[in-house]
């Protein structure tokens, strides 16, 4: 591009100096010897897909912001970056495009970080890693090993989603309809060997934690205390008999609402449960529901959806309390894995018992009243089951309870704990929804777990000394089974106990293994073991940043990992995150067509031109190629589906990364949804533009004299006034608040102030390099290359702007000499006057009633009174 104006601001130019710059001098590599304070912001680490999308630049620009304040107000800031390397899209890559999935990987890997160097990130990159290089998972797989010694790694059969496709298990959150998310095949259940580990004995201290985390978003506490789902109650025995009347083992039911033991009318069970397995070996209709069960998923969101389904065992269950005979009853909504896997059914008080009731005929009971609805509504109607279901917050009372009658549902609770604890038919329990966490996958592209199988030893740890088990990279693969489980010779080992003939696992790590402990290594390179003492000096995070999408899982495994790296005394910390910004998704407009049979082109912004009406919104649209309209769709996240991302290359190249990373963080504040609209994107353009332009045409007409706060002129003090109230403004934003596009806006109104400021006396230069240095240092960290080469234009030498301090308000520039007070007459505002800020009362009043249009109010009245509320308002009482 060639151009006419000799200082035009040319981003591609300046961006690759600033960034030669901070390469070439290792502005952000940063150690443990800093005698300032450390600071450890950590954005969460890209998934190597194969391109940068827009999310990401949000999410690594907020990140960037942070880090770059950081270190101008003195911190030693350290903002690594890595990738996580391992997962299935990297196999599927390699089903199409007969590449090994690692070749796949590390060819995105250096794409994507050339993406990230061209937006200008502080990153120390001397820290990074890929999480499939056994480098770094080898310390994962010790971490397992001593689980394992330790009891907190174990293996059992589990049921798990299968897709038949795929070959894979499937998380919950992977099958939605009954069907694997990627492959679309109907989900099967079934059973095998697997490894959990126990993070359900850290679920206490998981909950409790969530206390101390002040600067986690509440909302994101609450999803993970529910997630948690601590929940007490009791744990009671039913006495079981079977048609013939011999006494089975009997069962036990977990129950948070012992109050209403005295409705239950059948037992439900789940299909896994023994009993039922036991009452399906003479009954072959059971046996039959039994196995249909097994279809679909196991998720408590599909399981609470799907049409309630049960059959009765034949077998009977005696009342604890009364010695009734009620019938067991096999249910679908009944999970083996919570509790006991059986549940005393209360339709009178429970929604699913009360379908599940109504729909196979059985008894629903009252035992519930509750106080407010007594007076008026005498019979219990079993269709208006929820008016009696009572919460612990309304006030009810036992009916139809015998001896505990009266009794509210805390009195209920504690007495028949007392009665069956002391005949020993139950306890009081406290129960988790959290499960331990699977961590084996069937899948090639993995951390592979370090096990060896001997038939006479079991399952052995691999010895510390033989880790890594390496994962073979150069491989082919088909994607019908792992290459580690088709290949024969690669899980042949010997027996590390008895030295015979023994087998590898096959099975490799949940990828949330990997990026449950990366922040930790970043504080360690190069460390044997997993983390050495430098990582108490970097942890916990000070700032975390990432999705909201990751509010559940990956926090709590994140968390989890930190306690594991505590117990293990690798680290002193108990949480391993200060505090938490999950941004908002990057949304944006959607353009159609749509087709003959219903169906949808989905049409890339890039391709449409947009016509927009004088207040800026779109009134209609047509695709660049043929000038025919298109249907505009309204706005979506940015998705493949919706075909309506914005490359962050394109935009880079068209306009700069400053003017990129300005948009992201002016068009909406991080938490909330980021709307990319180019117009917007133009508008930031110009704003750097214009800052270019003011900077050169002040820097032209030399070196400004130096300030002399004492000779300033009235408009002089204004402007100065008007840039340390912005200092102190976009300090507080970036540092306190976190409110970026609000500290931006501010620089522009200072720019606007600046603008009209054409003042070429000494002192009025004086001031006008005072502030333009202020713009410049303020939007460091948001544009820090332009930031980089105008610090220059001000007649700096080529420096590192992260070490200039960041601009400080200066008290006395913002005292006001001049005040505006409110002239009030009767109380009613009539105008307004100046006044000196120590004006003598007299004058103040003299000024008051002089004023015009209040004078007129007071036409021929009597002042009687004038009230003077200091610096605001002065009120003339007249009659
Ligand atoms: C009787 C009862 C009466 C119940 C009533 C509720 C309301 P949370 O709070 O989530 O812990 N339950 C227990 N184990 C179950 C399982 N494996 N599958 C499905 N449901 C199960 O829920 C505890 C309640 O969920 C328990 O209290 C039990 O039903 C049911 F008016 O017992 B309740
Ligand atoms: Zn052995």
């Amino acid at each position: 591009m060639t151009s006419v104006e000799p200082n035009a601001y040319d981003p591609q130019q300046v961006e690759s100096a600033a960034q030669q710059y901070w390469d070439g001098t290792r502005a952000f590599e940063v150690n443990e010897t800093s005698d300032k304070p450390k600071y450890f912001c950590l954005s969460m680490l890209p998934y190597p897909s194969g391109a940068l999308h827009m999310g990401h630049v949000r999410n690594y620009t907020i990140g960037d912001v942070i880090s770059r304040y950081k270190r101008m107000t003195g911190h030693n800031v350290l903002q690594p970056m890595g990738w996580d390397a391992f997962g299935l899209p990297a196999e599927n890559a390699a089903i199409k495009n007969k590449t090994a999935p690692a070749k796949w990987t590390y060819k995105n890997i250096d794409h994507m970080r050339s993406q990230l160097k061209s937006l200008g990130y502080a990153i120390d990159w001397s820290r990074e890693f890929a999480t499939c290089n056994p480098d770094y998972y080898v310390h994962e797989q010790r971490m397992f090993t001593r689980l394992m010694r330790k009891g907190l790694a174990y293996r059992r059969n589990a049921v798990v989603n299968w897709d038949p496709i795929d070959q894979t298990v499937l998380a919950n959150e992977q099958v939605i309809d009954g069907r694997g998310w990627r492959s679309g095949a109907l989900v099967e259940k079934r059973e095998i060997p697997q490894w959990f580990l126990r993070i359900t004995d850290y679920a206490q201290e998981l909950l409790d934690g969530l206390d101390e985390l002040d600067g986690w978003p509440e909302s994101v506490k609450t999803m993970q205390r529910n997630w948690i789902g601590r929940s007490e109650g009791l744990e009671i025995q039913f006495a079981v008999r079977d048609a013939e009347g011999n006494t089975l083992d009997p069962l036990r039911v977990f129950t948070t609402r012992p109050d209403t033991v005295m409705g239950v009318t059948f037992v439900s069970i789940a299909g896994e449960h023994p009993l039922a397995l036991h009452a399906a070996r003479t009954n072959p209709q059971l046996a039959e529901l039994l196995g249909g069960l097994k279809q679909g998923g196991v998720s408590e969101a599909e399981l609470e959806t799907q049409e309630k389904r049960g059959m009765d065992t034949g077998l009977k269950a005696i009342h604890p309390v009364t010695g009734e005979q009620v019938p067991v009853w096999v249910a679908n909504f009944v999970l083996m894995g919570y509790g006991t896997g059986a549940v005393m059914a209360v339709p009178g008080h429970d929604q699913r018992d009360n379908e599940f009731a109504n729909k196979y005929g059985l008894p629903i009971r009252q035992v519930i009243a509750l106080k407010a609805l007594r007076k008026d509504e005498t019979a219990y109607d079993a269709s208006r089951w929820q008016d009696w279901y009572s919460d612990k917050t309304r006030e009810s009372e036992l009916v139809n309870s015998g001896e505990f009658d009266g009794l509210d549902f805390q009195g209920a609770f504690e007495a028949l704990a007392e009665r069956f604890e002391r005949k020993a038919q139950g306890q009081r329990r406290v129960n988790y929804r959290l499960r331990d966490w699977g961590v084996s996958r069937q899948r090639y592209w993995g951390c592979p777990i370090p096990v060896i199988y001997c038939d006479k030893c079991g399952a052995v740890p691999v010895p510390e000394e033989q880790l890594p088990v390496v994962l073979p990279e150069n491989v082919a693969f088909s994607g019908t089974g792992s290459p580690i489980k088709t290949d024969p010779e690669w899980r042949k080992t010997t027996c590390p106990d008895c030295g015979g003939a023994a087998e590898r696992e096959t099975d490799t790590f949940d990828t949330f293994m990997e990026s449950s402990w990366y922040y930790a290594r970043y504080t360690s390179p190069g460390a044997r073991d997993a983390v050495d003492k430098r990582g108490n000096y970097w942890l916990p995070v000070d700032q975390y940043i990432g999705g909201i999408e990751h509010a559940i899982l990956h926090l709590m495994y994140f968390r989890f990992y930190h306690k594991l790296l505590r117990d293990a005394r690798m680290v002193d910390s108990n949480e391993p995150a200060r505090n938490l910004l999950c941004q908002g998704m990057v949304i944006a407009e959607t353009y159609y067509r749509a087709n003959p049979d219903g169906s949808k082109d989905w049409i890339n912004p890039a391709d449409v031109d947009v016509q927009r009406d004088e207040r800026g919104r779109i009134t209609g649209a047509t695709l660049v190629a043929d000038g025919q309209p298109v249907v505009v769709g309204g706005t979506e996240k940015m998705s493949k589906s919706k075909n309506n991302g914005v490359d962050p290359q394109t935009m880079v190249g068209k306009y700069g990364a400053d003017t990129v990373r300005l948009f992201s963080m002016f068009a909406a504040p991080p938490e909330q949804s980021l709307e990319w609209n180019e117009a917007g994107v133009d508008g930031m353009a110009r704003f750097l533009r214009r800052l270019w332009a003011q900077v050169h045409k002040h820097a032209a007409d030399g070196t400004a004299p130096a300030l002399d706060a004492s000779a300033l002129d009235a408009g002089q003090k204004a402007l100065r006034r008007k840039t340390h109230e912005t200092i102190g403004k976009v300090g507080d934003d970036y540092g306190r608040r976190h409110s970026f596009n609000t500290a931006i806006a501010a620089v522009m109104e200072l720019m606007n102030a600046l603008a009209k400021f054409d003042d070429a006396s000494a002192q009025g230069r004086a001031v006008r390099h005072e502030a333009l240095q202020a713009i410049v240092l303020m939007l460091n960290p948001i544009t820090p290359h332009a930031s980089h080469a105008l610090w220059q234009v001000l007649g700096h030498g080529q420096t590192l702007l992260e070490d200039q301090v960041f601009p400080q308000a200066d008290p006395n520039a913002l005292v006001r000499d001049a005040l505006t007070l409110a002239v009030q007459v009767n109380g009613k505002l009539r105008g307004t006057i100046e006044v000196a800020a120590d004006a003598a009362r007299e004058q103040i009043e003299a000024l008051a009633v002089a004023e015009p249009n209040a004078a007129k109010f007071m036409e021929g009245l009597a002042v009687r009174k004038i009230i003077i509320v200091p610096g605001k308002i002065v009120n003339i009482v007249v009659g």
